[in-house]
Order: C-alpha cells, then sequence, then structure tokens
C-alpha cells in the first residue's frame, strides 16, 4: 500500500494513551507543533512529487517508559529529570504518523506481547510465525524485554528493529565475541546488530543513523518581533535541576552578573534550591511553551558543562539566543567521566554540546575555556556586542526529520540492515585513487553509490576525523566497497602482505610494516576505529548542507 501523508493528529494522541507524567508531556508536545509537522508535511509532499511510498507495518515499543524497566523517568517529568528522551519519541511518533505508515504503539511489556502475537508469559513460547511489522523502533530497554519475551526468535526478526540510542554504539561494543574479548564489554552492547539500526539524538557517531528531534520554528513576523524584543542583558542558564548548579560555578555566575541579568528554570518545591544563588532570578521549572517564550528575550543562553547533548541549546539558537558553553580539556568519554563510563561508545565530547559547537558554531554558539576567567569575560561582552538571528539548521525542522526518516524507511528498509552489509568482497573493475566509484558498476547501494569518496586517514586517525577534515562525512554503507585488494592498489599503497582479519579498525594498512589488512567481519566496519600504528581506508561521502544524514542523491 501506498503511504499518504497525515496531518491530523487525533488519532495518534489517542494513541499514545494517559495516565503518566511522561505521556502527558508528550502528548502537549504534539499537540503544541501540530501546526508546525502539517505545514512540513505538505511542503515534502509536494517536493516528493507523488513519488510511491509503502506503507510500512511500524511497532513503536517505548522500553524506558515501561513499568517493568522501573520507568525512573516519569515521575521525574515535573520535577526538574530529563526531558530530552521524552522530546525524542514524541516526535519520532509524530513523524512516523504523519508520513502515514500504520502504527502501533507500546508502553508496556503486555502491549508488546498483544503486538506480537506472543503469549503472556516468560520467554518460553518465542514468536513462531511471521513477524507482524516492518519495522520495531525501540531502545535498549525494549531490546532486552523482546529478548525476554520473544526468545530465539528475536534473532531471526533483528533486521526489523532500530534502537534509539540517545549517545550511540560503536561497532568495537556492538560485536558480542569482540567486545568481549577485547574489553568494549558494557551493559549495553553486545547485540550484534548492523551499527547503522541504532539511531542517535545528534549526528554525531556515523556509524549509526542520525534519527533527531525537532525544535519550534518561527515564521518571518515571529523573527522580527523576536530582535524588536530582546532584552540585550539577559542571560537564562542551562540547568533545570539544582545539582547542575552545584560545585565552582560561583566564580564564573559572578562575572556573567556583572554584565547580566541572570534568569534561571530551576525546579524546587518549596524553597529557593541553595545552589542557586540570590541574584538569580529563577522562574522554576517551565512549560515548554514558557521556556520558549522566556528563550524570546534572552540575549543568551549558558550552559555549566551539563547536561550532555540536549535539545534545549537548539531551542535557544532557534529563538535567536547565543548558546555560550564550556569547552572540555581533554574532551569527555566513558573512559574518563563518571556520566559516559559503561556506554557503548569511547567518543570524545568536546564541549557540553559538540553538535552545537561543530555544526553551527559561531556567532550562534561560543566555547570557551571557563577555567579562564579572561576568555569567559570578553565572551560575554563580545555576545552583548553581537547580533544574530534566531536559527534552526533544516535537519531539526519537522520537514527536514520527516524527509530524513522517509529516506531511511523507503530506502534502509528496501535493501534491509540485515542485508545492508551486503556481500563482503565486492570486486570494482578500472579503479583509480579518488573519483574512481564513478566507473564503477555494482550492486544497488543505498546510500548511492555516486556518493562514495575514498580517502585515507593519518596514523591515529578515524575515518570520522578524515572524512570530516575533508569536507565529507564517513559512511560505513561503502565500507564493502573499499574492503578489497582492487582499493588498495588504486591507492597504491605497499603492501607486503595482505591479511583479513577480525579487527575494528580495518581496512587499514602499516606504512613502515607495509602490512595491509582486510576486515573478515562485516558488523565490525567501523568509522570510529583508530590505531596509532595504521592507516585507515575511509569510505567517505557528500552530504546536504543542513541534512548531514542523506547524499546529494540520497533522496
Ligand atoms: C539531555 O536531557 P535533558 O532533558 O536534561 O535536556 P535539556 O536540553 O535540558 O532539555 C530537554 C527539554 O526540556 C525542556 C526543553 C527541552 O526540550 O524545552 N524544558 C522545559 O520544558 N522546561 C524547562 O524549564 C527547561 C527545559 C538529553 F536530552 C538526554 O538525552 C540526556 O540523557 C541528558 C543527560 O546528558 O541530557
Amino acid at each position: 500500500r501506498q503511504a499518504a501523508f497525515r496531518t491530523d493528529l487525533s488519532v495518534l494522541l489517542d494513541q499514545v494513551g494517559t495516565g503518566k507524567e511522561s505521556l502527558s508531556f508528550m502528548k502537549r508536545r504534539i499537540r503544541r507543533l501540530a501546526q508546525q509537522w502539517a505545514t512540513a508535511a505538505n511542503r515534502l509532499d509536494a517536493k516528493l512529487e507523488q513519488r510511491w511510498r509503502d506503507q510500512k507495518k511500524i511497532l513503536v515499543h517505548v522500553g524506558f517508559l515501561t513499568e517493568e524497566s522501573g520507568d525512573v523517568f516519569s515521575p521525574k517529568v515535573l520535577k526538574g529529570g530529563p526531558l530530552g528522551e521524552m522530546v525524542q519519541w514524541a516526535d519520532i511518533l509524530t513523524a512516523l504518523h504523519v508520513l502515514g505508515h500504520n502504527l502501533k504503539i507500546s508502553m508496556s511489556v503486555k502491549e508488546l506481547q498483544g503486538f506480537l502475537g506472543v503469549p503472556p508469559g516468560r520467554g518460553s513460547c518465542p514468536l513462531t510465525g511471521p513477524l507482524p511489522f516492518d519495522l520495531i523502533y525501540t531502545d535498549y530497554h525494549g531490546l532486552q524485554q523482546m529478548k525476554q519475551h520473544m526468545g530465539l526468535s528475536l534473532k531471526k526478526h533483528k533486521c526489523h528493529i532500530r534502537v534509539i540510542d540517545t549517545f550511540g554504539t560503536e561497532p568495537a561494543y556492538n560485536h558480542e565475541e569482540y567486545a568481549t574479548l577485547h574489553g568494549y564489554r558494557t551493559n549495553w552492547g553486545y547485540w550484534n546488530l548492523n551499527a547503522r539500526q541504532y539511531m542517535t539524538m545528534f549526528p554525531h557517531t556515523p556509524d549509526n543513523s542520525f534519527m533527531g528531534f525537532v525544535s519550534e520554528e518561527l515564521n518571518e513576523t515571529e523573527k522580527r518581533s523576536i530582535q524588536q524584543n530582546k532584552v540585550n542583558n539577559m542571560a537564562v542558564v542551562y540547568g533545570k535541576e539544582a545539582s547542575m548548579w552545584k560545585q565552582g560555578k560561583e566564580s564564573f555566575l559572578q562575572i556573567l552578573h556583572r554584565y547580566m541579568e541572570v534568569h534561571g528554570t530551576v525546579y524546587y518545591e518549596t524553597q529557593r534550591p541553595p545552589e542557586v544563588p540570590a541574584f538569580v532570578k529563577n522562574h522554576g521549572l517551565l512549560p515548554q511553551h514558557e521556556l520558549q517564550q522566556l528563550l524570546r528575550k534572552a540575549k543568551l543562553f549558558i550552559g555549566f558543562g551539563f547536561p550532555y547533548e540536549g535539545p534545549a541549546p537548539l531551542e535557544a539558537i532557534a529563538n535567536g539566543c547565543i548558546f555560550l558553553q564550556p569547552k572540555f580539556h581533554p574532551p569527555h568519554s566513558s573512559l574518563n567521566h563518571e556520566f559516559f563510563r559503561g556506554k557503548p561508545t569511547s567518543r570524545e565530547v568536546s564541549s557540553q554540546h559538540p553538535y552545537a559547537e561543530q555544526y553551527i558554531g559561531k556567532p550562534h554558539v561560543m566555547t570557551v575555556d571557563y577555567n579562564n576567567s579572561l576568555e569567559f569575560d570578553s565572551a560575554i561582552r563580545e555576545i552583548m556586542r553581537t547580533k544574530v538571528e534566531p536559527y534552526l539548521p533544516y535537519e531539526y525542522t519537522c520537514e527536514g526529520m520527516l524527509e530524513r526518516v522517509h529516506a531511511y524507511i523507503q530506502h534502509q528498509v528496501k535493501s534491509g540492515p540485515c542485508q545492508i552489509i551486503g556481500p563482503l568482497f565486492v570486486p570494482l573493475p578500472n579503479s583509480t585513487a579518488l573519483g574512481w566509484a564513478s566507473n564503477v558498476t555494482a550492486p544497488p547501494a543505498w546510500p548511492p553509490l555516486s556518493s562514495l569518496r575514498l580517502l585515507v586517514s593519518q596514523e591515529g586517525q578515524s575515518c570520522v576525523e578524515a572524512c570530516q577534515s575533508a569536507g565529507f562525512i564517513c559512511e560505513p554503507a561503502h565500507f564493502r566497497f573499499i574492503n578489497n585488494k582492487e582499493a588498495l592498489r588504486g591507492l597504491e599503497v605497499q603492501c607486503e602482505v595482505v591479511d583479513s582479519e577480525i579487527n575494528h579498525i580495518l581496512p587499514a594498512f602499516s606504512v613502515v610494516r607495509q602490512e595491509c589488512g582486510l576486515q573478515r567481519e562485516p558488523l565490525l566496519f567501523s568509522c570510529a576505529g583508530h590505531s596509532p600504528k595504521y592507516r585507515r581506508l575511509c569510505p567517505c561521502r557528500d552530504f546536504r548542507r543542513g541534512q548531514v544524514a542523506l547524499c546529494r542523491d540520497c533522496l
């Protein structure tokens, strides 16, 4: 069946259910952004020019909100707890509904069993028939629950699963045996999925797919009125929980207060939290739309280092604020920081919000060393002098999210992550070092092969960095085309031996030893891998400005 865009969200709102603060938060958000989604649906509909879109049967099982996983989030919705995940799930549900798919939503193990058609009870009765869904979106908690209740059949149906995973999962952590043998074992990873089945909140781990969420969009009249009503000396602090304000924040808050009126939206029960200095005007935790109003007046939105990688800075920038945030020296990661410890990634987080730092940057974002009071002071003064317009990257608009999710559903499913990996060895006739891909006849791929640019990293450099520094992005789907002797030959690499091994830095070669290695385990193709002794073969691709998930010919 053909999927038809939907602009009426009432069926979706009924499906989300009631009885928990998290669900009420998500429904308020869906209602508030309904008009924005409808406009975006009409625009994308026109852009796709009647193109056929399959209607998919989709199950969304929100594991972290089930009672069975302990649901620690719901009780904290009105108390300053994390909301980013709920923002994202609300937007994923809306995007799938608006794109016209046949959607079922489950927020408990019982509902999950009902939708999958497995009898209630634990594990003993795996799903025997075909899977009644084309796609299942869930999270790590949900995955665990499916394993318990689908038993062995989970393995069979694995390729239909997508895991919403905020901070990302790198291939070395995802491959069970490899992770166990080489010290990458964590509480979360080891599911042996194709790494592109993990979908992140920001486009920070190209081994995974970028799902994202949306932010408020402004029309021209609103933009003008915001610019007229900006209060040049008004700052809002990023941190809705008192604990985010403690320890060592006084000195730079004092500097800030020298120049600006400081506002906060910190949750409190009866008394002002002692962590929040008296000069701060605290509004208490605000409903999302009231926070937006506050951000429309403010000139500066200032981060204290936590929470990492949340939605709020994008909302602030979209409302015409400048976002000031701390640079991390050294970068935070699972190797050196409690928050990231045990997360299935060794990604280095260079500031509170690396996406804001790297993809948006000046004049909307300033990333400075907060330990250097001179640098901090001059940043504040620069911010007060700088005029900025509200800005929202296309990938965080409703149209951008619909476009991306549409592309994933139509293209990743057709070739399906189970097959995305494809044959290990794809012969490439007439390959020359660069630009060679255009002459190649190969099986249909998505992203299309025309987007491939083969590069070689420096020693110690990952393919994430190598591609980035050449203005491209690493594309794990293209590894299969460059994991071969032809590619090495095309690059004129001197190899005394070419081995095929299981190691997440391969394909790569050592210049000194003239040793070349190809990858034997497709699940370990990794953009993130790096080693001081090896230069890596990197499958880069082009990307659209403001929609990094898609290449020029990807739609
Ligand atoms: C992130 O979670 P957080 O919820 O802490 O992320 P924030 O950026 O603070 O904001 C989430 C939403 O909270 C809203 C705001 C954002 O959309 O509009 N909000 C509000 O409604 N009222 C207020 O007074 C203040 C904010 C991240 F998203 C998670 O994935 C991480 O687990 C977490 C920890 O790093 O950080």
